[in-house]
């Protein structure tokens, strides 16, 4: 084990001594490790501080977050410690360590008996997740949202993410522009549709609310046997923000029959059946609490946070691959690619998208 990892994992208070040491999961933000130790494993996380400029306080969210849901939980008669995050405590008391090269640290019980999946199998495992995201989003519903910091300032503001995309074109800090004019034009074409949710929160048709914020299928543990959502993880997001934030991004992710880095674009399409499955398992938990404008406004937050996460890899491709971690040579293009032929396939379906969110909220 790397002696620097092992004397930040003594830093934490755990009932044994680490046996063994992973790196852990297909995220591309944090650096997560899994630690084995004879009484039980551990998730151990880096955060990424070029990500979150103040890590402290993705620390007093996730804090926040994990003490109202453990009460939430317990009062709907569930299993806290399986069905929440929990934060293991330093020696000191702290929810993180801070090293000497100022990274931030933190750790969490492994919830065991679950698997995560980068594609869903089926449409009935892709309810449980939606089912699993609408009872985060519930369980929430009362939380005071005031308290939670902006951990990324317009984290889901898609103006903003537009511009951020425009001035990399400006800057063309590695003389890619030149190469990606169908993909800039694309956006170019949808810039007019951006601002549609934000415009819906701020003439007070649609409420802020506590949202995940980046609800993909690998951010939800599923039973490993019964397939049953039990856990949203990765909460390094949670934030104020639209219902259809949450049910556009699982969307975005879950009801493409292609991964999010496929190369052939032609395996890119809307999956009506997973996103009806998404619908119901979403719906079933949140149908009471959202009014019509938020339901109507569904199919544009999977469109939206789509478009918005293309410009993202876009952006990123274009500034670099500073943001995203890649594994090959113009990886963000290709992410970025997949998700533009997915807004394409949304546009084709809309008025089915439209359909099925109706007549899931009905159900
Ligand atoms: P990232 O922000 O990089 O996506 P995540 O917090 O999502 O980081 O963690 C990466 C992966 O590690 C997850 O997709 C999941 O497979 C696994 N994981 C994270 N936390 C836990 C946990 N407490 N128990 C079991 N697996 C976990
Ligand atoms: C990142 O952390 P991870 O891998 O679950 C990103 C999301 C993107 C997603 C695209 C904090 O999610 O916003 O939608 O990649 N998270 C952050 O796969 O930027
Ligand atoms: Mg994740």
């Amino acid at each position: 084990m790397e002696e620097k990892i092992s004397a930040i994992i003594d830093r934490f208070d755990l009932p044994a001594v680490p046996q063994e040491v992973v790196p852990y999961g297909n995220g591309h933000i944090n650096e997560t490790y899994r630690v084995t130790t004879a009484q039980g494993r551990f998730i151990l996380q880096m955060i990424s501080s070029y990500v979150f400029p103040h890590p402290e306080e993705v620390m007093e969210n996730i804090e926040l977050v994990t003490d109202y849901l453990k009460q939430q939980i317990l009062v709907e008669g569930g299993d806290p410690a399986r069905e929440t995050l929990s934060l293991v405590k330093t020696h000191g008391g702290s929810s993180f360590v801070l090293d000497e090269d100022g990274h931030y640290w933190r750790m969490y019980p492994f919830i065991e008996g679950t698997i995560s999946r980068d594609l869903p199998d089926t449409p009935e495992l892709f309810a449980l997740s939606g089912e699993a995201f609408g009872k985060f989003q519930r369980q929430l519903k009362d939380f005071p949202a005031q308290k939670l910091h902006e951990v990324i300032l317009g984290f889901h503001n898609t103006p903003a993410r537009y511009q951020q995309l425009e001035d990399a074109i400006a800057q063309d800090a590695c003389g890619r522009v030149k190469d990606v004019q169908p993909e800039i034009a694309f956006c170019q074409a949808r810039q007019a549709e951006t601002g549609i949710l934000l415009d819906a929160i701020r003439q007070g048709e649609i409420p802020l609310r506590v949202t995940h914020n980046d609800t993909k299928l690998n951010n939800v543990l599923l039973d490993a046997v019964t397939g049953q959502g039990i856990c949203v993880i990765d909460l390094d997001t949670v934030m104020p923000g639209a219902a259809a934030y949450d049910f556009g991004d699982s969307i975005r992710f879950g009801a493409n029959t292609a991964a999010e880095d496929e190369q052939d674009l032609s395996l890119v399409h809307l999956s009506l059946p997973m996103f009806e499955a998404f619908a119901k398992g979403y719906l079933k938990e949140m149908r009471n609490a959202l009014n019509a404008r938020e339901i109507e406004l569904l199919p544009m937050g999977a469109k939206l946070m789509t478009l918005e996460c293309g410009m993202r890899f876009l952006a990123d491709h274009l500034n670099g691959d500073k943001y995203f971690h890649i594994h090959r040579e113009n990886h963000n293009l290709d992410r970025a690619r997949t998700q533009f032929a997915l807004v394409r396939e949304m546009e084709d379906h809309w008025d089915e998208m439209m359909q099925i969110v109706q007549t899931c909220s009905k159900a």
